[in-house]
């Protein structure tokens, strides 16, 4: 059976999580990186060298990175669902993927490290405040493609929705200002539609 390692409040591990519920696949996991350790012994290292979570075992497939692995089980068990058969859908789909790390999660991270995980004395609230204006300058790039489709590719789910519906409930659900983005409400309302979404990624308070 497929042996997924990762605490289940990491995002990356619930984008995993989440595409294997979306695939109906079974999975055993192992809790694994901040207060479960694992994820810093020799021999944890030896499958993923990074030290970080999540990192999955496919019948001795070993593969790290969350993107990789959501791309990797879609294209295997969910080709043509969860991962577009035509290029320039599986194209799009890798897009806002990308999109997601480059611009989206690289700017929110500090934000909701800072707010969630840090003590509140401690937090530095200048990098939020900084870092949570790009995010809303990325938001309104989403809202706006929003407007006229119901997911990141068009009018279907896909696992380029995966990563920025983990974003979302974050960007969503944190103590701050946002400005009103009327379309990413309506996507993240479509998303908690999905039992999968509520199981393993809609799970608050955030922590
Ligand atoms: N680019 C990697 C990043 C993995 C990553 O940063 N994982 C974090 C959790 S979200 C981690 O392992 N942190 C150390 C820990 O949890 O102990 C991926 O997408 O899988």
């Amino acid at each position: 059976m497929l042996k997924i390692w990762g605490r289940s409040n990491s995002i990356n591990v619930q984008k995993v999580l989440w595409c294997c519920a979306e695939l109906d696949l079974p999975f055993e996991r192992i809790d694994a990186g901040m207060k479960f350790g694992i994820n810093n012994t020799p021999e944890y290292k030896r499958m993923n060298p990074n030290g970080l979570v999540p990192t999955i075992d496919d019948d001795g497939f070993i593969l790290w990175e969350s993107h990789a692995i959501v791309r990797y089980l879609a294209r295997k068990h969910g080709f043509g669902t969860l991962c577009p058969s035509d290029a320039r859908a599986g194209a799009d789909a890798d897009r806002w993927m990308d999109w997601y790390a480059t611009t989206v999660w690289v700017n929110l991270q500090p934000v909701f490290w800072n707010l969630i995980r840090v003590a509140p004395e401690q937090r530095n609230l200048k990098l939020v405040e900084e870092s949570a204006r790009k995010v809303e300058a990325a938001m309104a790039t989403l809202d706006a493609h929003l407007a006229t489709q119901s997911f990141v590719t068009g009018e279907t789910f896909t696992m380029g929705d995966i990563p920025l519906g983990c974003a979302i409930v974050r960007w969503l659900n944190l103590p701050l200002a946002r400005e009103p983005r009327p379309h990413i409400d309506a996507y993240y309302q479509r998303l908690q539609t999905r039992p999968a979404y509520r199981q393993w990624v809609n799970v608050l308070p955030l922590t």
